[in-house]
């Protein structure tokens, strides 16, 4: 049964079991709604308790029902009929209460919330805004500018928060039900209902308008976003029927828009990963971690790993940069402190997690090992050959090796089937992307550990096979080679920057160029120039500003010169583009943002259809999960995949 009723006394538990979040499914909804009736007809009924089992309170909506005809009871007559109900409701939250959950519970008379217990309304990330209520009920709870930023920003508040803003009447000590019993014991029934409460209005009307233009303007393009500001703000001038009507309307109009569809197409693809067979095995305990190499992605893995709760060790070459690495770590967490990402009493609890060494011997206490030096494949294969034998047998071995052959490191070890690719994109302790890079001869068990410590490390892991780059820097070299040819055809950096950046990209490709350095892929094109094909395309242009020294921010100019750090269009960028094209007798072409972002999009797509037909990646979804987690392809565009079903869609209608 999704939702079981029992009496306790003149209280009535009216408790939510639909795993693995209790989502408020079509059985859900129709069970509270008895639950309603069966509550208001029996006199000896005083409250009403509402809980979930399991891991979590409601977690909203049910996602998966989505693309099917909606069926009522529709959860705004659900929430509605709680809150009209003559007995009164108390919401005991635990886990999280988003969405459609948070609605519920809204329309209960008091709300008890698990001092861990996190509230939210996250529906913009889905495209949407909440739809049963939410942007009336919260700022009638709350004040109107954290209501704003709950709604448009879609980000969820603690407890402890969310009792300071008056979202949650108590925050329970020790046992959830029991604290909630005794909130029940002192409900008499006559605390106003939700919508009955006036509005809580700014406190200040230019700093709200000010807040509210913020949100738009960092939209980048995501209409729910802007909708969610403008159902905020209608609920606080509107009376409340008038406002939920409008809401209603917004909500249904955004559930049938592409961005939404996208934006759900990116949510369920980011999970659909940790489904993939490959990784149904028992994972390994990886509670001590080691991480060989603490430069800027060692440091920034080895952090990821300690604000996730493991023990790391971490072992460097020598003393002195054994030390400078454990400095380089604790500035990120000291920074992590800053930010609030820990507390001050879990950030020493880090410290004595972590320890940094000059020698291998540590490494024998070590569950899974994560090599993260540079990257050159006898440097590589070296340390693995002296892992082999300081590490327990069934150590996990893993390299964050973004492009290197993984097969021919497993090779350098007795065990190859311990060995895996986990590879980072830096900042390793920020950016969410991770490829789980899986070998030939690897084990299923040790799949499985990778894809449980990605989730332990809140990443967005997608398995990846062995290929040069992989999934993610195979395709962002070719998109990055259609730009390099675009420069080359007429377009200069700014136009491409600028087009990208319109389409949604956080920046341009250029200036992640400037950003990263250019001296890095400047590198391996020399080294590969052996190789090169020589009928291929090439474009020396990146190579010419290296070769004067302008690797990007870091030297003070590259594809930009840098003003205060500011990017400004180089007319010396310009002319060397100019030398180039007439050396190849190119006549630049007029290149509008449209054409350049068709051809950079289609650079990504057929790339991505190699990598799809050689099994690189499992399915186009993953694609669009690198490209949106990875590069900053704007998620509400759903990715370069979901892109392309909808353009074959329509060339096929
Ligand atoms: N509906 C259906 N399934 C859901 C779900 C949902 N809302 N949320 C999660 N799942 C599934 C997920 O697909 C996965 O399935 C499993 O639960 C574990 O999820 C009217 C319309 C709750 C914080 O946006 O943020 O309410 O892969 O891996 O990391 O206004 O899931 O195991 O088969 O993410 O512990 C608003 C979305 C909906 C919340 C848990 N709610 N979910 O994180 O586990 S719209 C949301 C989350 C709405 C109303 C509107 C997270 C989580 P499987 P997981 P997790």
């Amino acid at each position: 049964m999704a939702v079981t009723l029992e009496r306790d006394g003149d209280c009535a538990v009216v408790t939510i079991d639909n795993p693995p979040v209790n989502a408020a499914s079509h059985a859900v909804r129709q069970g509270l709604m008895e639950a309603v009736a069966t509550c208001d007809a029996d006199p000896a009924v005083r409250t009403v308790i509402l809980r979930c089992t399991g891991r979590t309170f409601v977690a909203g909506a049910d996602i998966r029902e989505f693309g099917q005809p909606p069926k009522e009871p529709h959860l705004p007559d659900v929430v509605a009929a709680i809150e009209t109900a003559d007995t009164p409701w108390i919401a005991a939250i635990h886990g999280t209460a988003l969405g459609g959950g948070l609605e519920l519970a809204m329309a209960c008379r008091a709300r008890i919330a698990a001092d861990d217990a996190k509230l939210g309304l996250p529906e913009v990330n889905l495209g949407l805004i909440p739809g049963a209520g939410g942007t009336v009920r919260l700022p009638r709870l709350v004040p109107a500018e954290t209501a704003l930023t709950m709604v448009a920003g879609g980000k969820p508040v603690g407890a402890a928060q969310a009792h300071r803003a008056g979202l949650v009447d108590e925050v329970a000590e020790g046992d959830l039900l029991a604290a909630a019993r005794d909130m029940a014991r002192s409900t008499t029934g006559d605390e106003p209902r939700t919508l009955e409460r006036p509005v809580r209005h700014p406190a200040d009307a230019d700093s709200f308008a000010a807040q509210k233009a913020k949100l738009i303007a960092k939209a980048r393009g995501q209409q729910s976003i802007e909708a969610a500001v403008h159902a905020v703000a209608r609920a606080l001038e509107l009376p409340a029927d008038e406002a939920l009507a409008a809401e209603r309307d917004a909500f249904l109009e955004l559930k049938a828009s592409d961005q939404s569809a996208a934006l759900r197409h990116i949510f369920m693809a980011e999970r659909a990963t940790l489904s993939d067979p490959r990784c149904k095995g028992r994972p390994h305990p990886f509670g001590t971690v080691g991480v060989i190499g603490g430069g800027t992605m060692g440091a920034g893995i080895a952090a990821a790993c300690l604000l996730s709760g493991l023990t790391v060790i971490l072992v460097e070459r020598d003393g002195e940069a054994a030390q400078a690495a454990h400095e380089r770590v604790s500035s990120i967490l000291d920074q992590s402190a800053r930010r609030g990402i820990v507390d001050e009493t879990m950030r020493a609890a880090i410290g004595n997690r972590f320890s940094a060494h000059d020698g291998y011997a540590p490494l024998s206490r070590a569950d899974l090992v994560i090599e993260a030096i540079f990257e050159e494949m006898d440097v590589k294969k070296a340390v693995f050959a002296t892992l082999d034998t300081v590490t327990k047998a069934d150590a996990i071995l893993a390299t964050n090796t973004s492009y290197l052959d993984v097969n021919a490191i497993a090779s350098t070890v007795a065990d190859p089937s311990r060995v895996i690719g986990l590879h980072f994109f830096s900042p390793a302790h920020i950016m969410k992307l991770l490829e789980i890079v899986v070998p030939d001869r690897v084990a299923d068990d040790v799949v499985a550990t990778a894809a449980a410590f990605a989730k332990r490390l809140r990443k967005t892991a997608v398995l990846s096979g062995v290929c040069d780059g992989f999934i993610a820097n195979r395709i962002m070299s070719a998109y990055r080679r259609e730009a390099d040819y675009l420069i080359e055809d007429g377009a200069l950096p700014a136009d491409v920057d600028r087009a990208m950046r319109d389409f949604g990209f956080p920046m341009g490709v250029f200036e992640m160029q400037d950003l990263a350095g250019l001296d890095i892929a400047w590198a391996m094109r020399k080294r590969r120039a052996a190789t090169r094909d020589p009928n291929e395309r090439y474009v020396a242009i990146a190579d010419k500003l290296c070769e004067q020294g302008r690797f990007g921010r870091k030297t003070g100019a590259g594809w930009y010169r840098y003003e205060d750090a500011k990017p400004v269009a180089d007319p010396e960028v310009t002319a060397l583009i100019d030398a180039e094209r007439a050396r190849k007798g190119i006549e630049p072409a007029s290149l509008p943002d449209d054409a350049i972002m068709d051809r950079i999009v289609s650079a990504m797509q057929s790339e991505a259809q190699k990598v799809l037909d050689e099994g690189i990646a499992s399915g186009p979804g993953d694609i669009d999960v690198v490209m949106t987690s990875g590069y900053g392809f704007p998620r509400w565009r759903g990715g370069p995949m979901f892109m392309k079903a909808r353009q074959d869609a329509g060339e096929r209608a």
